[in-house]
């Protein structure tokens, strides 16, 4: 039995849904609602030591870090591979997951977040958005040149692709997507990502 412990709205979690879509695997969801405080909660800090979501449990394995989270599940699992086996597709996955968890979230979270928490009837500061939207500029440069001629970063769609889905969704929902949309082949890419069926149940997880 594989449980995963997550929060649907969450960036991390949705890596995790997507993989375990694409994949085909069956999983029982278990909410861990983030509105109530249940990832601090002893429970919760007993698979999670840090108080993040998401974790998993798989027969007894416990884990967590998304990224850990979809390269065990990529190799656990059944179904096609998220990971090219020639070396150098693959170093380039890994250079592209790199670049996401280093140079590409963190400014995407700091626009992101500073809109999901401001509370309902305040303005999100317009300069903590503006600054995480300017520190993505050097990423989407790279993505646009690297994106040329590809349809997917390693060549064949894989975990890289997914690590971007989170942080592209919400920009798009939020309305602050000019960015991806002004740069074309990170548009077209994101159409392409965005189109694909395990990204669309991942983000219509029930709660
Ligand atoms: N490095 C962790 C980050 C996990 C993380 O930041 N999770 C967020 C949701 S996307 C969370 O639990 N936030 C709750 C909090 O910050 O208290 C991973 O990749 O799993």
């Amino acid at each position: 039995m594989l449980k995963v412990y997550a929060s649907p709205v969450s960036t991390c979690s949705r890596k995790v849904l997507c993989a375990l879509h694409e994949k085909g695997a069956d999983y029982h969801f278990v909410h861990v609602d983030m509105k109530k405080g249940e990832h601090k909660a002893p429970e919760h800090l007993a698979r999670q030591p840090f108080g993040l979501v998401p974790s998993i449990d798989h027969d007894g394995f416990a884990l967590y870090e998304s990224r850990a989270i979809i390269r065990y599940l990529d190799a656990a699992l059944p179904g096609a591979s998220l990971t090219p086996s020639d070396p150098k597709a693959r170093a380039m996955m890994e250079q592209w997951m790199s670049v996401e968890s280093s140079y590409f979230s963190p400014h995407a979270l700091k626009a992101i977040l500073n809109i999901f928490y401001t509370p309902k009837g305040k303005e999100p500061d317009p300069a903590v958005t503006a600054a995480g939207l300017a520190g993505l500029v050097t990423a989407l440069d790279t993505l646009e040149k690297a994106l040329a001629g590809k349809e997917y970063l390693a060549g064949s769609f894989s975990l890289a692709d997914i690590c971007y889905a989170p942080y592209l969704q919400y920009l798009a929902d939020l309305g602050i997507a000019s960015g991806v949309t002004d740069r074309p082949n990170v548009a077209a890419w994101w159409g392409r990502l965005s189109a694909r069926p395990s990204w669309k149940k991942a983000i219509a997880q029930a709660v």
